[in-house]
């Protein structure tokens, strides 16, 4: 192999490039049009059509990698499948893709879900992963942003060390949690809504009532994706996926007429 030289680089300047350029960012995003909570295909979705139309979108994901169920699938065979209309998305995200059957499109889920992941970072969302939902922002009985913490934060006992959450302040918040519905569980734990559980599973309603049901659940705070189907008792669709892009379209759509008023 032929010999490479790279540029000459000290320990301490990468470090500094580290620092300097997530404080930047952090300190920019300490207030944003949007927070989208959950980095799965709803809130992935939400966050490219948000920020391809220019709102400032900031992505929270507790773990440290995005994308959430839609690198594998079903059942761990890392195919995943979408029903008509929403191949749609998968044209306009560049994923090959083959019908299998009427109106049913089978895809390679790593494929499909880097290029999700991809078109929501060239859009223009920025991406705090490895940060986890701690609690809502709420100002006069509107959600107005998010409590956060480092995800290693909850692995420490508490015994060992209390270490405080820093808030986060945006015009609306979207819950893309998937199946915990964990921003919406926040409004729970104080009355201020009643979640009715994720539905048993029938595909045929399912995806449809969905998104059909994406909304603003509380002033500031919009649902879209599997919590869509816990905060309204709707029945799941399993390993399918063209309700969660579609309601994370509808996401977008909907906060961004909210930002408009
Ligand atoms: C920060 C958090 C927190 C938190 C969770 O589960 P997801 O893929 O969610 P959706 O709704 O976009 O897609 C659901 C789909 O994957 C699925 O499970 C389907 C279609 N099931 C049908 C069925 O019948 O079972 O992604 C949610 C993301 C994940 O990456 C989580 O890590 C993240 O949200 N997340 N991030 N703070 N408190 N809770």
């Amino acid at each position: 192999m032929r010999s490479v030289e790279f540029s000459h680089v000290s320990e301490s300047q990468i470090t500094r490039a580290i620092v300097d350029e997530f404080a930047k960012e952090f300190e920019s995003y300490v207030e944003s049009d949007v927070i989208i909570v959950g980095g799965g295909p709803s809130g992935l979705m939400a966050g490219k059509e948000l920020a391809s139309k220019g709102v400032k979108v900031v992505l929270i994901e507790r773990n440290n990698y995005l994308g959430g169920g839609f690198w594998l699938g079903g059942f761990l065979m890392k195919k995943l499948t979408v029903r008509a209309p929403a191949e749609s998305i998968l044209d306009e995200l560049g994923v090959p893709y083959k019908e299998y059957s009427k109106g049913l499109y089978v895809a390679d889920a790593p494929h499909a879900c880097s290029k999700l992941i991809a078109a929501t970072c060239d859009a223009g969302a920025k991406i705090l992963n490895m940060v986890s939902l701690d609690d809502v922002v709420l100002h006069n009985e509107q959600v107005s942003g998010v409590v956060v913490n480092w995800t290693a934060v909850s692995a420490i006992p508490h015994e060992i060390a209390a270490i405080d959450p820093v808030s986060l302040e945006s015009k609306l918040v979207i819950d893309a949690t998937g199946h915990d519905a964990s921003v919406v569980k926040k409004l729970e734990e104080r009355g201020l809504f009643k979640t009715r559980g994720q539905g048993a599973m029938w595909v045929e309603k399912s995806e449809n009532l969905v998104v059909a049901h994406v909304s603003e659940l509380y002033p500031g705070l919009i649902v879209t994706g599997m919590a869509v189907s816990t905060a309204y008792g709707l029945p799941r669709m399993g390993p399918t996926f063209g309700a969660m892009l579609l309601s994370g379209k509808r996401a977008a759509e909907i906060a961004i007429e909210k930002l408009k008023l």
